[in-house]
C-alpha cells in the first residue's frame, strides 16, 4: 500500500469516528514546543557527566543545533536560555543570530543554584545581602529578556533545607514572597513569571516551593503576571499530574510546562519514554480546556517547553525524539471524540467514558503526522531526515569538552 492509500484509509476511519480531520491538522500545524539550550550541552547525574564529542561550545552553537531540530520537526522555533550558563556580552547579537537561523529566544531562566553564596538558599537566605544578590540576578534576566524580545522569566528555586529545624520555614516563605513581589513589579505588563515547583532535590527535608499548591498560592498573590509551571518530573510517584493541570487551567494559573519523563524522581528522561499515557492524558485536559470558553485563553497562552538532560543519549536525536513524542501525544488527544465522552460522563457510563479516552490513545497517528509534515513541506520521518543530513557527523569537529553542567 502506498503512503497516500494508507492515509486515505486512516482518514476514513477517523471520519467514521466523528473526528474533524481538517481541524486536527490545523491544530497540529500551529503547535510549538520550545527546546532548552541546556539540553544540547553536556549534562549528567551527580555521579558523572559523560562528555560527548560534538557538543556545542557556546550559546551560538547550541542555537545551531536547536535550528536542526526545528528544521526537521517544524515545531521548535524558540529556545530557552539559562543564565549564567548562556551568558554572553551582547544579547542583541544572540537575537540576530537566532533570527538568521529561523529561531527566537524563548524563556529566560535565572540560575539561583550554582553559586557558593546560595549554599543556604538564594531568595530565602538568612543573609539579606545574598537575597539582594539573587533578586538582582533575576532583574538582570528581565533585562536580558527585554533585549532578546522574550516575554517569559521561568523561575525554579533550589532553596530548601536538609534537616528539621535548619531553617525557619515561615520566615523563608516571607522573604520569598517579598522577593517575588519585587521581581514581578519590575517586569513589563506583558511579561510573565512562571513559577516552577519541585518536591525535593537538591534539598532533602523541605523545599521552599515544594508543590503546585505553593506555586499557585504565590502566583495568586502576585497577580496577573505570575503563573505556575509544571515540570513533569517534579512530583512524588503516583501523583495525578493531569488533575493538577486541569485544576490550574480552570483557575487560569498554568503558564507553562517542562516536559520530560521519569521512572522514579526528577529523571529528566526523554519525554514520553516511560509513561506516554500520562503525557496523553495531560494533553487530553489541555485540548478539552482549549475548547471551553472559560479556559480557552489560558490554554492558548501556555508555553510548552522541554526540560531534559541527556546523559548517555546523543543530544540532538534525543531532543527530536522528545519533540516527536510530544506531538504524538497531542495528536492522539485531538482524536478524542468529546461529544461521545461528554455523553458517557453525563450518564455515568464509566466503561464508555474510559473507552472514549483510551480509544484515542490507541489510534496510530503515524499516517496523520506524516501527512501533516508533508503539507508543511517537511520530511515525513524527521528522525531519519536528521540522521541522513550528515549534521551529526559534521559537528564532531567541535571536539570534546563542550559547554554544559559544571
Ligand atoms: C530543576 C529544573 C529547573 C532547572 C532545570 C535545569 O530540576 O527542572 O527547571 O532550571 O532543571
Ligand atoms: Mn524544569
Ligand atoms: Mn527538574
Amino acid at each position: 500500500m502506498t503512503r497516500d492509500q494508507m492515509y486515505a484509509l486512516w482518514e476514513q476511519r477517523q471520519k467514521d469516528r466523528g473526528i474533524d480531520i481538517e481541524w486536527v491538522k490545523e491544530r497540529l500545524k500551529n503547535f510549538k514546543v520550545e527546546t532548552p539550550s541546556w539540553g544540547y550541552g553536556d549534562s549528567g547525574t551527580r555521579f558523572k557527566v559523560f562528555k560527548q564529542r560534538g557538543v556545542p561550545r557556546n550559546l551560538f552553537e547550541k542555537l545551531e543545533d536547536a535550528a536542526q531540530v526545528h528544521k526537521v520537526t517544524g515545531m521548535c522555533p524558540t529556545v530557552a536560555i539559562h543564565i549564567p550558563w548562556d551568558k554572553v556580552d551582547d544579547f542583541e547579537k544572540v537575537k540576530e543570530y537566532a533570527a538568521s537561523l529561523g529561531l527566537k529566544i524563548g524563556a529566560v531562566n535565572p540560575n539561583l543554584f550554582q553559586d557558593d553564596d546560595y549554599k543556604f538558599g538564594s531568595l530565602t537566605n538568612t543573609d539579606a545581602a545574598v537575597r539582594r544578590k539573587a533578586i538582582d540576578h533575576i532583574m538582570e534576566c528581565i533585562e536580558i529578556a527585554r533585549k532578546v524580545d522574550s516575554k517569559i522569566i521561568s523561575l525554579w528555586l533550589a532553596d530548601g533545607t536538609n534537616y528539621p529545624g535548619q531553617g525557619d520555614i515561615r520566615a523563608r516563605k516571607n522573604w520569598l514572597e517579598e522577593a517575588l513581589f519585587e521581581v514581578v513589579n519590575a517586569m513589563d505588563s506583558d511579561m510573565r513569571l512562571l513559577i516552577e515547583y519541585k518536591f525535593f532535590e537538591p534539598a532533602f527535608y523541605h523545599t521552599d516551593i515544594a508543590d503546585w499548591g505553593m506555586a499557585y498560592a504565590f502566583a495568586m498573590k502576585l497577580g496577573q503576571r505570575a503563573q505556575v509551571l509544571v515540570d513533569l518530573g517534579h512530583h512524588p510517584l503516583g501523583t495525578n499530574v493531569e488533575h493538577i493541570v486541569a485544576f490550574l487551567l480552570d483557575e487560569g494559573k498554568i503558564g507553562g510546562f517542562h516536559f520530560n519523563n521519569k521512572k522514579y524522581a526528577d529523571d529528566d528522561l526523554i519525554v514520553g519514554s516511560i509513561n506516554p499515557y500520562e503525557l496523553f492524558l495531560i494533553f487530553n485536559e489541555l485540548v478539552a480546556a482549549s475548547l471551553d470558553p472559560k479556559t480557552a485563553k489560558t490554554a492558548e497562552n501556555i508555553a510548552y517547553m522541554i526540560d531534559q538532560s541527556h546523559n548517555i543519549e546523543p543530544k540532538i536525536p534525543a531532543m527530536i525524539r522528545s519533540v516527536l513524542n510530544v506531538q504524538t501525544a497531542y495528536a492522539k488527544a485531538l482524536l478524542v471524540n468529546r461529544e461521545v465522552l461528554k455523553e458517557a460522563q453525563m450518564r455515568n457510563d464509566v466503561m464508555a467514558a474510559e473507552a472514549a479516552v483510551r480509544e484515542a490513545f490507541e489510534c496510530d497517528v503515524t499516517p496523520l503526522l506524516e501527512a501533516v509534515r508533508e503539507e508543511m513541506g517537511l520530511a515525513p520521518d524527521p528522525m531519519k531526515a536528521y540522521l541522513e543530513s550528515g549534521y551529526g557527523e559534521k559537528i564532531l569537529e567541535r571536539g570534546i569538552g563542550g559547554q554544559g553542567w559544571e
